[in-house]
């Protein structure tokens, strides 16, 4: 650091400069992250200094938080729900599977998450010395159920669905994962990290969240499709028992106890989510899924005609395209100012389809792929 401070000015012609660097969105199809809307820029900047992590004294900002998991309890069938708004999707995994430990108290505890996991769950294993296994998918990129039955064993304390995976956007059979867990007697947590703003709000209807009975925790993140600001994570439990098992002490807070991971936490993000989810409505999170979806098939539709296929229909605003050597294509792509992304298995270009798109460049997109397939 130097001796002298710089002034405002020359500080900030610095990070406009670093900040030109950054892709713009409108060139980004590997993200599941947005410009958020304004309102919610607004309200982030209004409570900026507030942190939940002693709540005490931002009762305000506190009020905020328990309203939105209460909203989010209301969207996903559960008004008991009790949770906190995490840092994002990780967090919340990472929180759900350590309060089922915590419940469990099994000596070499394992869990079983569906081979298309989002890479958090190898962290949950490193951090939390839970086992996990990992149950290879159908033909449609679904958990196969029955190999979940496979892998339990008796010291099995929990099954994760994904409902809109990574990889792929697919929704794994949550209804048929939530009979096998009150049977076998187990936790259920279901990661709608990125489906949890799009799932409702599809004309198609899938079950997933907690109108399930054997649903216990749900990861749903407004960080993603819900238009909030960075970091926001969704964490729900059935109800507040789970909390109880992350709870530690805390004597000289204004609270005497803590449940989240994080201790000092932003509450800025908190009142962001609150915004949003009270400006859009369901009827606003419905049109920009129906866009977003009419994006993805849209493209879809283009791709087809060079003989482009996909390598499932598309469930959700992700889109996996069948093409020789992905990598290749991805990195011609980023020659041409695109940043796409690709899957593990099989190998193909993977893109998410977010409100940032636009027809029109969703069309230029289309039309530098097609190029890039027939001449390389
Ligand atoms: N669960 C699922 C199903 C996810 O897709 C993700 C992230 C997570 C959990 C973890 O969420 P956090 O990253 O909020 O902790 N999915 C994207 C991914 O890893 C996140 C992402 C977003 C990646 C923007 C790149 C990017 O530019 O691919």
């Amino acid at each position: 650091m130097n001796a002298h401070g710089a002034d405002e000015e020359t500080v900030e012609s610095i990070l406009d400069e670093l900040k030109g660097r950054d892709t713009p969105y409108e060139r980004i199809l590997s993200s599941m992250c947005t410009y958020p809307h304004p309102i919610a820029v607004r309200a982030h900047q209004r409570f900026i200094e507030a942190n939940l992590g002693d709540p005490g004294l931002f009762a305000g900002t506190a009020w905020i938080e328990r309203e939105v998991v209460r909203m989010l309890g209301l969207l996903y069938n559960n008004p008991e729900a009790h949770g906190y708004i995490t840092t994002g999707g990780t967090e919340s995994n990472i929180q759900a599977i350590h309060a089922i430990r915590n419940a469990r108290g099994v000596r070499e505890p394992n869990i079983i998450v569906p081979a298309s996991a989002h890479f958090s769950f190898d962290k949950i294993a490193d951090i939390l010395r839970v086992k996990v296994k990992k149950a290879d998918l159908d033909p449609d990129f679904r958990v196969d159920i029955s190999l979940v039955e496979d892998l339990i064993d008796d010291n099995t304390i929990g099954i994760v669905g994904i409902a809109g995976t990574t990889e792929f956007g697919q929704i794994d059979p949550i209804k048929d994962l939530s009979d096998l867990a009150l049977a076998a007697n187990l936790f259920l947590h279901v990661d709608a990290a990125f489906g949890g703003f799009v799932i409702p709000f599809l004309p198609e209807k899938y079950e997933f969240d907690f109108a399930l009975p054997g649903v216990t925790s749900v990861a749903a993140d407004p960080h993603k499709m819900s238009f909030s600001t960075i970091p926001a994570g969704g964490l729900l439990f059935r109800d507040h028992s789970y909390m109880d098992r992350l709870s530690v002490d805390t004597p000289y807070l204004s609270v005497t106890a803590q449940q989240t991971l994080s201790g000092t936490r932003s509450g800025a993000s908190v009142a962001a989510t609150y915004a949003v989810l009270r400006h859009l409505g369901r009827e606003g999170y419905e049109r920009i899924v129906q866009r977003c979806m009419e994006l993805t098939r849209g493209l879809l539709d283009r791709v087809r005609e060079a003989g482009i296929e996909p390598v499932i229909e598309p469930v959700m605003n992700v889109l996996v395209l069948d093409v020789p050597d992905a990598d290749s294509v991805r990195s011609k792509l980023k020659e041409r100012g695109w940043e796409a992304s690709i899957t593990r298995d099989p190998h193909a270009l993977r893109l998410v389809i977010m409100p940032h798109l636009t027809h029109e460049n969703m069309f230029r997109f289309a039309d530098d792929l097609c190029d890039i397939m027939s001449h390389g």
